[in-house]
């Protein structure tokens, strides 16, 4: 498992800044797991999801990443039961999707959940996980495409960037969400017109976005669901202290959620999005020159980005439903 982490792979996310309204309708795909030794930063950015006035959830899915989908599904539904409340959808049901990449192309209750309500009305798609359950969604209703107004995806990079963090970590992080399943991505990039527009979050970025252990012991304080939250993670904390010389948890899937309602709060810069093979494997590389599919890339959190992901942790502010 500790190898496992060392390889990592990081999911890097596409948003929209500027695009991106109050009570922006958006559809959560998410590989969230609480199994120890596992990557449970889906869990804290789901926490902030549920508590952004900037958001109405319409739909939730699950897929493997972190974990198996079985994992992630009963992980999401647990989050949404015990932190969905005051933004009035703990209730909201998590379809199941893809259990492996191998399942492109396969029809699942999360495909045709997201289908339903693309039909129903266009929404924005936030994949904290594998772009799996999107692509298969897209294939299966190629007519639906134009109603995606935006798609955020944890992954890519920038030309030639290699994925480091931390003063100990001696290897190269993976882009997990994407080499997970590039042909998912590939689908999105080359799959047919229009592309969505797509927001590209690098889980680099997460190294300004950490959640230190003074933050994870006053969460546990708020309420008896933080308790229970506080505990499944404190090993993962530990895990980021000990491996990499961090001095938090890396919160890859918070910064796509801050991207999303907090545009003003990132940099992101028009690019070209397009897969390259580098040492025999496929890269997601964000360049400032085509060919490729347009696309936005995150390049940096600004001052406080941070601060905005805890204070959003903390609570849904006062007064938003
Ligand atoms: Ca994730």
């Amino acid at each position: 498992m500790l190898r496992r982490m060392l390889l990592l792979p990081l999911v890097v996310g596409l948003a929209m800044p500027g695009l991106v309204r109050a009570g922006t309708e958006v559809w959560i795909d998410t590989d969230c797991t609480l199994q120890r030794l596992r990557d449970v930063d889906d869990a804290f950015a789901l926490v902030q999801a549920l508590h952004a006035p900037e958001l109405s959830i319409r739909g939730l899915s699950a897929t493997y990443g972190n974990s198996s989908v079985e994992a992630a599904l009963e992980a999401t539904g647990e989050i949404v039961r015990r932190f969905g409340g005051p933004a009035g959808v703990a209730a909201l049901p998590v379809h199941r999707g893809a259990a492996s990449a191998r399942a492109l192309g396969e029809r699942t209750p999360a495909t045709e959940a997201l289908a339903a309500a693309l039909r129903e009305r266009p929404l924005h798609y936030l994949a904290l996980g594998p772009a799996t359950n999107l692509a298969t969604c897209l294939r299966l209703h190629p007519e639906l495409r134009p109603r995606l107004l935006g798609v955020v995806l944890i992954a890519g990079r920038q030309p030639g960037e290699r994925l480091r963090i931390g003063p100990w970590n001696p290897y190269p992080f993976s882009d997990a969400n994407f080499i997970k399943d590039p042909a998912a991505v590939r689908e999105l990039l080359e799959g047919g017109t229009p592309v969505p527009p797509l927001l590209l979050v690098p889980g680099g970025l997460a190294r300004d976005c950490q959640l230190r252990p003074t933050d994870l012991e006053e969460l546990a304080t708020l309420s008896p669901d933080w308790a229970w939250l506080a505990a499944q993670c404190r090993l993962w904390l530990r895990t980021w202290r000990w491996l990499f010389g961090v001095e938090g948890g890396l919160l890859f899937d918070s910064v796509a959620v801050l991207a999303v309602t907090h545009p003003a709060q990132v940099q992101a810069e028009p690019r070209f999005a397009r897969i390259e093979a580098a040492d025999g494997r496929p890269r997601l590389v964000a360049a400032p020159a085509g060919p490729g599919a347009p696309a936005r890339l995150v390049t940096q959190l600004k001052p406080g980005a941070a601060d905005s992901v805890r204070a959003r942790l903390r609570g849904r502010p006062t007064g938003a439903r």
